[in-house]
């Protein structure tokens, strides 16, 4: 049944966790992680609250972009286990009342998935189609496009058929092509298969990019073959094919990872009367600094901007499609590293205001696996350490446009996306209980202080806050429901709003500086006494004399 026909809409008041398998937990010692290494941390993410599991891809995959590229999608790459440890997984997720979700990569496939394999071989194949394949254009590529990795063309010729095919991200990721019909049903087919086996939904790849413009069309000064081919034509039609298709049988769960969605598109994917998704990552928080079109700078978040986005999401989706709540995940910096502080002093408490100020917006929370712990992005000192494909890309053009190798890796730790895929910090011991092994990646030089044991046995960590956190959110439905107010709008050194429902107000609260602040609300009048319900710091002053410490979040309930 649909959530249409049931409203059950639970994963309005989920929290989902992502996992990125290959650095979560190694149970073999070959120093990348795996399913079994999942399963045994099943009771860690239990004890957290977490409802949902995202896993990043665990299909078949050569592995040139971390599993974004599919060889199989039916089946599971042997790096991470069998198909067995994946139902013995998903056992084990619905057995503690949790659900599972899968990503699932469909603008692209490897280029070693025997489709491709079989396109290539000749313009009569009935795979053909399945990939987007062009003549030339006066003796070169079909039209002026770049990739997303490397920058050179996107056309990838063929000398056995003499035409070139389509990929928006590397060579060995061809653009599937979605104006086959036949396709379409080979995907839903595929999806329903999953599905059938129990798995709870969807965390969809670039979703927004299968639908490319009509005619291919040269990007004119200005423009950008991302701006070009998010929201194409037809990708709302495919979209709710896809939901009449397959998601409509199932209770499930979708988000779209939407690049260059806008709020107006957002509304159409996520509607809330359920015609296509139940809700979209945007990307107009994580491209304040850069982005998409030009990301390898120094540039800082500030918070004005940050702000910003962060209403406008909450005051247009509201009432008329859903959010999705994220501070990171493996293709950004970490979070506290990013937007807080990374100083010792500040390191805990900054990535619990972030926490606090992003998840009780109204929306459903993501949290990336380590943010829990505050882990920070690696710093890495040569480009041999770096194992992400658009990063080492990414390098060598920071040299060619004459930067030295310190400056460049500087950037690249900053900015790049290995440095928040590093192994996760389970405890101190040697390999930072991930692995026995040489992990694929080198692990961040911080795990002695920063690891899940110690948090886990000491009451003001912050996996212990996050823990609180979740509960809140749960524990009372002016957080799902709860109308968006923002407060103290025009400071640049707050973030505040209100949360409102059926008589009750909740205050949220936050100092992104690192000095005190006084921020007193206006609204709660002498007869009204506040009640804290968490806050990051112990002997909060807040409530005597309305000044916030440094980095300090605090949760009010104003008119109880
Ligand atoms: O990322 C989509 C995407 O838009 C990225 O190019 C993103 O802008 C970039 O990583 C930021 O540096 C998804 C996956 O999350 C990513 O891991 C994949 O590499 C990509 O799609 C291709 O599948
Ligand atoms: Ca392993």
């Amino acid at each position: 049944m649909t959530d249409k026909q049931t409203n059950n809409q639970w994963w309005k008041s989920a929290a989902v966790y992502q996992i990125y398998p290959k650095s979560f937990c190694d149970s073999n010692g070959d120093g990348i992680g795996d399913i079994p290494g999942i399963i045994s941390k099943l009771d860690y993410l239990k004890n957290l609250g977490i409802d949902v599991l995202w896993l990043s891809p665990v299909y078949k995959s050569p592995g040139f972009d971390g599993g974004y590229d599919i060889s199989d999608y039916l089946n599971i790459d042997p790096a991470f286990g069998s198909m067995g440890d994946f139902r013995r997984l998903l056992e084990e997720v619905h057995s503690r009342g949790a659900k599972l979700i899968m990503d699932l990569v469909v603008n692209h496939s490897s280029n070693e998935h025997p489709w491709f394999i079989e396109s290539c071989k000749s313009k009569d194949s009935p795979y053909r189609d399945y990939y987007i394949w062009r003549d030339g254009k006066n003796g070169g590529p079909p039209n002026n496009w770049t990739d997303f990795f490397s920058g050179a063309s996107c056309w990838e010729y063929s000398e056995t058929t003499g035409q070139y095919n389509l990929h928006l991200f590397s060579k060995r990721q061809p653009d599937l092509n979605w104006d086959n019909p036949a396709l379409r049903r080979e995907i839903y087919s595929m999806m329903r298969q999953w599905l059938d086996m129990g798995v709870d939904g969807f965390r969809m790849d670039v979703i927004s990019y299968i639908s490319k413009p009509e005619g291919l069309p040269d990007v004119r000064e200005g423009q950008s073959v991302s701006g070009l081919c998010a929201n194409g034509p037809h990708v709302h039609e495919y979209l709710r094919e896809m939901r009449r298709e397959v998601l409509d049988k199932y209770d499930c769960m979708t988000v779209g990872e939407t690049a260059g969605v806008t709020v107006e598109e957002a509304k159409k994917y996520a509607s809330l009367s359920g015609d296509e998704l139940n809700m979209v990552f945007h990307f107009e928080a994580n491209d304040l600094d850069g982005g998409e079109n030009y990301k390898w700078n120094k540039n800082k978040i500030e918070l004005p901007g940050l702000k910003q986005v962060y209403t406008k999401w909450q005051k247009e989706l509201s009432g008329k499609a859903w959010n999705s709540l994220y501070l990171s995940n493996h293709d950004q910096p970490r979070s506290v590293s990013r937007l807080g502080s990374e100083l010792e002093e500040y390191r805990e408490r900054s990535q619990k205001l972030l926490a606090t100020c992003a998840y009780l917006m109204q929306g459903t929370p993501f949290i990336y696996q380590g943010e829990e712990l505050a882990m920070t992005s690696r710093r890495f000192a040569s480009p041999d350490e770096l194992r992400d494909i658009e990063g080492i890309n990414a390098y060598k053009s920071l040299i060619k446009d004459g930067l030295s190798q310190s400056e460049a890796m500087e950037i690249v730790s900053l900015r790049g996306r290995d440095s928040a895929r590093t192994p996760m910090q389970w405890s101190g011991e040697p390999g930072a209980g991930f692995t026995s092994g040489v992990p694929w990646l080198k692990i961040n030089g911080n795990y002695a202080k920063i690891n899940a044991a110690e948090q886990v046995a000491r009451p003001d960590s912050v996996y212990n806050y996050y823990r609180r956190l979740i509960a809140l959110r749960k524990s009372d439905p002016v957080f799902t429901d709860g109308e968006y107010v923002p407060i103290f709008e025009e400071r640049g050194d707050v973030f505040a709003y209100l949360r409102v429902c059926g008589g009750k107000s909740i205050a949220v609260l936050g100092n992104y500086s690192a000095k005190q602040v006084s921020a007193v609300v206006s609204n709660i009048s002498a007869e009204i006494m506040p009640r804290a319900l968490i806050g990051n710091i112990k002997s909060s002053v807040y409530l005597t004399t309305g000044i916030l410490q440094p980095y300090e979040a605090i949760v009010l309930e104003i008119n109880a």
